[in-house]
C-alpha cells in the first residue's frame, strides 16, 4: 500500500536526488534506536508562488531537537532554509508537506548514537488534511487514550524525536481501532496534554485556552499561530491546564497542527461538544487560511517564498 505519490526529488545530505534513490541501509542506527529528529512543515500556493509557512520557526525547533539530543547537524539554519526552498522549486508542487529529518546513520550499533554519522534529509509530498477535509469542516470524534503522554522525565516532549511517536502511534491505533478518529492524551498528572500529532484547545464562555508547555506537550508552531489569531480576534486567551471533564463541558474543542491544520472535535467519548457549530473555530480557520495563502500583510512575516529571487532592483 503506497499512500504517497512520488515527486521528482528528495534532498539528501546536501544534494537533490531522484525520489527513488533516497534510500538508506537497514543497519541505519536511528532506525533501531529511534534516534531521529524531524519536522513537519507546509508550503502553500499563493499569488506570488509557493510559500513555506513559518519555515524559520520550524527549523529553529529542529535545531533545538538536535541540541537536546546532542546531535551535531552538519548544516546550519540558513543552509537548511536554502535546501528546503531548493526542494520546493525542484518539485514544482505549490501545496505540499515538507519533512526535514536527521538521524544517526550507518556506522555503529549499540546505544551511543554519537559513534555513527548524522544524516540529514528533507522529504516532500502532497498531504491532504490529516484528519480529513470533512473533519476540518464538521469535526472529528475523539477518545481519551489509556496511554499516558510521555513527560520530560522520560523523553523530552519538546524535542520532536521519532521515539516520542511510538507513544503517539499506540494512542492513535487504540483510538481508531475503537472507532474514533483521534486520541486525546492525558499527562502523568491526569491533565489534558495533546493529541498524538496535534495540540489541543478549548473554548468556554468566550475564553480560549490551551495547556501550557509544562504540561508535556510539543510546543506547536500552529498552536503559536492560533494564539496570535485568538488575540487578533480580540478573544480572551489563557494558557492553562484542564481536566478530562472540562473537555466534555467545553463549548468548542479543536486540534491544531501542521498536518491537521485547525480541526474541530465534535465528540469526546460519546459526549457531543457544545452546540455542534464552531463559531470560534471558524474565525480562527479563516485567519489561518488567509495567513498561509499570503492574503494578509499582518502575517506576511510568516511566509518564505520559494520563487527564485528576481534580479536586484
Ligand atoms: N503535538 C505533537 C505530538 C505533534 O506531533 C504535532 C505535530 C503537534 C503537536 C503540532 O505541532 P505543529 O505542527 O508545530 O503545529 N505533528 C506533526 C506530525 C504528524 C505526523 O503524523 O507525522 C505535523 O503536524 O506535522
Amino acid at each position: 500500500m503506497v499512500g504517497i505519490r512520488a515527486l521528482a526529488k528528495i534532498w539528501l545530505n546536501g544534494r537533490l536526488v531522484p525520489w527513488d534513490e533516497a534510500r538508506i541501509h537497514v543497519l541505519t542506527h536511528g532506525l533501531h534506536y529511534g534516534y531521529s529528529i524531524f519536522e513537519g512543515i507546509r508550503c502553500h500556493g499563493t499569488a506570488r508562488g509557493p510559500a513555506v509557512f513559518r519555515l524559520r520557526d520550524h527549523l529553529d525547533r529542529f535545531l533545538n531537537s538536535a541540541k537536546i539530543y546532542r546531535m551535531q547537524l552538519p548544516y546550519d539554519r540558513p543552509a537548511l532554509e536554502r535546501a528546503t526552498l531548493d526542494l520546493v522549486r525542484a518539485n514544482g508542487i505549490p501545496d505540499a508537506y515538507l519533512r526535514p529529518v536527521a538521524y544517526s546513520g550507518y556506522g555503529q550499533m549499540g546505544l551511543d548514537p554519537t559513534q555513527s554519522p548524522v544524516e540529514v534529509a528533507i522529504g516532500m509530498w502532497e498531504w491532504g488534511a490529516y484528519l480529513g477535509d470533512d473533519g476540518v469542516r464538521r469535526g472529528v470524534r475523539a477518545t481519551v487514550s489509556s496511554w499516558v503522554r510521555i513527560d520530560s522525565r522520560m523523553l523530552p516532549p519538546q524535542a520532536k524525536c521519532a521515539a516520542n511517536y511510538a507513544n503517539s502511534a499506540l494512542a492513535k491505533m487504540e483510538a481508531t481501532r475503537a472507532g474514533y478518529d483521534e486520541a486525546i492524551l492525558l499527562n502523568a498528572a491526569g491533565m489534558v496534554a495533546e493529541g498524538p500529532g496535534e495540540n489541543i484547545f478549548r473554548v468556554k464562555n468566550g475564553i480560549v485556552s490551551t495547556p501550557p508547555a509544562s504540561s508535556g506537550i510539543l510546543r506547536g508552531v500552529t498552536r503559536d499561530s492560533v494564539i496570535r489569531f485568538v488575540q487578533d480576534e480580540g478573544l480572551e486567551f489563557q494558557r492553562t491546564d484542564f481536566t478530562r471533564e472540562e473537555l466534555f463541558t467545553a463549548d468548542e474543542l479543536f486540534y491544531t497542527g501542521t498536518a491537521a491544520g485547525i480541526t474541530p472535535i465534535r465528540e469526546v467519548d460519546g459526549r457531543p461538544i457544545g452546540s455542534g457549530d464552531y463559531p470560534v473555530v471558524k474565525r480562527l480557520q479563516d485567519r489561518y487560511d488567509v495567513a498561509i495563502h499570503g492574503r494578509s500583510e499582518r502575517y506576511a512575516g510568516w511566509l518564505t517564498y520559494a520563487t527564485a529571487p528576481g534580479p536586484a532592483a
